[in-house]
């Protein structure tokens, strides 16, 4: 296993489009067990590929207590969303230290795949949900800090091109 180099806001690369797995092999466990190790080592709760500068649409999550309780979806897809939306303070690895308030749907369900290949369904609310659909994003390019405001975006940016780009 290995560990990982999480892109920091506002690298260009967490931009880019994640594209569909199609193989299930040695070489997509051996990705999935080093995003893990990553997320854990951080710590963070989820991690998405595009984070670690694989485009290749892999997520991992563990909201666990325990740290012992590894999700993975391979090549997710929402396929519902609650009407009602909820208010939650996110944070992201890839924008340390800076947590605010984004509102998405309280609960969605997701079709993805596992590790090796089979479909499964899930729904998610709570800090599930907003992990799932956080983690998603990544994997189109979004970063959180776009649901905020021009101003706070734009100070944001100053401060993390200051700490990492100079
Ligand atoms: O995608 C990421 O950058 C991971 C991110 C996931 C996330 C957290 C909160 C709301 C939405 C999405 C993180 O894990 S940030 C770190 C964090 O929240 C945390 C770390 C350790 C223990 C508990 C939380
Ligand atoms: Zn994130």
């Amino acid at each position: 296993m290995a560990l990982l180099e999480i892109l920091c806001y506002p690298d260009p690369r967490l931009h880019k489009t994640a594209r569909p797995v199609q193989k299930f092999d040695a070489s997509l466990r051996s990705k999935v067990d080093d995003m893990a190790q990553t997320m854990y080592e951080a710590p963070g709760i989820g991690l998405a590929a595009t984070q670690v500068s694989i485009l290749e649409n892999i997520i991992v999550i563990d909201i666990s207590d325990s740290r012992d309780e590894l999700q993975v979806f391979i090549n997710p897809e929402i396929i519902w969303k609650s009407q009602e939306s909820k208010s939650w303070r996110e944070g992201c690895l890839s924008v340390p230290d800076y947590f605010d308030e984004v509102t998405r749907p309280e609960r969605v369900k997701v079709r993805a795949q596992n590790i090796q290949g089979e479909y499964f369904e899930l729904e998610a609310e709570g800090i599930l949900s907003v992990c799932i659909q956080h983690e998603m994003d990544h994997l189109v390019g979004k970063v959180f800090v776009e649901y905020l405001s021009p101003l706070k975006r734009a100070r944001i940016k100053g401060k993390m091109k200051k700490r990492f780009h100079t």
